[in-house]
C-alpha cells in the first residue's frame, strides 16, 4: 500500500492553513473543558492538562487542498485517555471539538478512540507553536486535516452528529484521505 493517499503531493515544510486569526494564549486564564453527555465533566488549567498521562505518536498529515506531510511527532494526551477520565454516557456517540475563534469539527467516538488520535501540546519536542494550533490541537491522522482542529478549548460529547465548520461548507464529514472523501456531494 502506498504511503501517499490518492492525488496528494508530499511536502517537507509545514504549511500553515486556517480560517481567521491566531488566538492569544495566556496560560493563567486558558482552560480546557470536556462535557456534554459524560458522567464526570472536567475543566483543567494549562498546567493541569500538561500533568495528564502523556503519549508520543508519530503520524502523517494530509490536507484536503492536496499536501501531505510525513512523520510528524506529536506529544499530548490520547483522546481515549481523556474519554476514560470523563466517562461518556451510554448514549454518547459523537464528540464536537470546539476551538478558540469558533472553529468546530465533529467525529464519531469510534474514530476518536483510535490510539493515534491525540490532543497535542508539543510538536517535534517543543511546545506547539501558536500558528500550528498551540497551546493545544487535535490530531486525527486518518482524516483530512480539517478534522485536526487547532486551538482546542472544549470537547462536547453528543448523541447526534453536529456538522463542523468546513463540514457545513461542503467538505466531507467522513474525510477519509484513502477513499479521497473531500467533498460532501
Ligand atoms: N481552529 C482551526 N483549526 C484548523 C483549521 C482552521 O481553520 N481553524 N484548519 C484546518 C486545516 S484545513 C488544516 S490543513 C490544518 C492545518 O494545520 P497547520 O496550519 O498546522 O498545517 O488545520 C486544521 N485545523
Ligand atoms: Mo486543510
Amino acid at each position: 500500500m502506498p504511503r501517499l493517499p490518492p492525488n496528494q503531493r508530499l511536502t517537507t515544510d509545514f504549511p500553515v492553513l486556517h480560517f481567521g486569526k491566531v488566538p492569544e494564549f495566556d496560560s493563567n486564564t486558558w482552560d480546557f473543558q470536556a462535557g456534554g453527555l459524560v458522567e464526570n465533566p472536567l475543566r483543567l488549567t494549562y498546567d493541569e492538562f500538561l500533568a495528564l498521562e502523556k503519549t508520543v505518536d508519530i503520524s502523517d498529515f494530509h490536507c484536503v487542498t492536496g499536501w501531505s506531510r510525513f512523520e510528524n511527532k506529536w506529544e499530548g494526551v490520547r483522546f481515549s485517555d481523556l474519554a476514560k477520565r470523563v466517562r461518556p454516557k451510554s448514549n454518547a456517540r459523537f464528540a464536537t471539538i470546539e476551538a478558540d475563534g469558533g472553529y468546530t469539527t465533529s467525529m464519531p467516538l469510534s474514530e476518536l478512540m483510535e490510539p493515534d488520535v491525540i490532543l497535542a501540546y508539543a510538536f517535534e519536542g517543543k511546545p506547539l507553536a501558536p500558528i500550528h494550533g498551540g497551546p493545544l490541537r487535535l490530531v486525527v491522522p486518518k482524516k483530512y486535516a480539517y478534522k485536526s482542529a487547532k486551538w482546542v478549548r472544549r470537547v462536547v460529547f453528543t448523541e447526534e452528529q453536529e456538522l463542523g465548520f468546513w463540514e457545513q461548507r461542503g467538505y466531507s464529514d467522513s474525510a477519509d484521505p484513502w477513499k479521497e472523501e473531500r467533498y460532501s456531494y
